[in-house]
């Protein structure tokens, strides 16, 4: 057991640099120029995102977690006894305590992430906080098919999504996520899953363009990650972060601008930059209770129940498969 557990996240993280490589130089060759935001999260981005969860601009983390402080024990109440209780990433948050503290009758903690080494991190550190409860950390990309523990194959599931994550997701993209969600976790399975919503745009604007630029580091660490990993050549001072929210597709767009015309090298091949011209980083999809309910129906969930604040800027759905 101890070597399958080794093996994993070696051929995890080989297969992954490689799929780097060929996705930034694919989205510099590309027009406009884009690069996934998926690879924000080096230990470095990982760092400043937290960062940016604490700052006083950017409200999903506060709000969902008082969306999840204030109804946990309704949601408890829709969990089955003796469930599983899966969440899509590492669960070092706060927010997964707020639902394991809550949900006392759940019989496994299955965290799944591709980083292992902080999952199982992560892991050791929630077994001793729970004692009682058989935390079953799974090292894989929870964007693809993956396998569930087999200690788990007759115990009822629950699929944990927090952080509007899903936004993070193009529309299709994010349908095809549930489906095989669904896939993974079997009939009569239950989501809970949070999702940012629409609002005024002053509220958008300022949390992804926080006074602290901690949001711009954030953006811009993903130049030093090329340069750190891919032997890139990106002078961080040339590039600008720049954040705004695009009505017709309810989405946050994030981009990096080249402050001046210039060429960049990454891995023996160069790319020009116009000045002017932009890398596409992220979109991060705003939703409406009733445009992510459809989403979800969609894909084969039916919602049963959803929370918002008192504001109506974050929302909390269940969705039974
Ligand atoms: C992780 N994800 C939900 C964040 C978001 O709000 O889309 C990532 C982020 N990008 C800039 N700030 C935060």
């Amino acid at each position: 057991a101890t070597t399958a557990r080794k093996a994993r996240p070696a051929a995890t993280e080989d297969e992954a640099a490689l799929e780097f490589v060929t996705d930034v130089v694919a989205g510099l060759e590309a027009k406009p120029k884009r690069i996934p935001s998926k690879y924000f999260y080096d230990t470095a981005g990982s760092l400043l995102f937290e960062e940016i969860t604490q700052l006083p601009e950017y409200y999903p983390t506060r709000v969902e977690r008082g969306i999840l402080t204030e109804n946990a024990e309704a949601i408890a109440a829709l969990l089955p006894a003796g469930s599983a209780l899966v969440e899509f990433g590492n669960g070092s948050s706060a927010k997964t305590r707020i639902v394991l503290r809550a949900a006392s009758e759940l019989s496994a903690y299955v965290p799944v992430d591709i980083a292992a080494e902080f999952l199982e991190e992560q892991a050791e550190t929630l077994r001793h906080e729970f004692p009682s409860l058989n935390v079953l950390p799974v090292a894989a990309d929870f964007t693809r098919a993956f396998d569930l523990p087999a200690s788990l194959r007759t115990v009822p599931r629950i699929g944990f999504f927090p952080g509007s994550t899903i936004g993070n997701f193009e529309p299709p993209d994010a349908a095809g996520f549930l489906r095989l969600a669904g896939r993974s976790l079997g009939a009569g399975a239950v989501m809970v899953i949070g999702v940012d919503l629409i609002k005024n745009e002053a509220a958008l604007h300022a949390a992804y363009n926080d006074a602290a630029d901690v949001t711009a580091r954030f953006n811009l660490n993903l130049l030093a990650r090329i340069n750190r990993e891919l032997d890139g050549d990106f002078d961080l001072d040339s590039f600008e972060h720049r954040a705004f929210f695009d009505h017709e597709c309810s989405r946050i767009e994030m981009h990096l601008v080249s402050r001046a015309a210039q060429r960049v090298s990454i891995d023996g091949h160069s790319f020009d930059f116009a000045e002017g011209e932009t890398i596409h980083t992220e979109n991060s999809y705003k939703y409406t209770v009733e445009s992510f309910r459809a989403l979800a129906r969609e894909a084969g969930w039916q919602p049963i129940k959803v929370w918002t604040d008192s504001d109506g800027w974050f929302s909390l759905h269940v969705l039974v498969n």
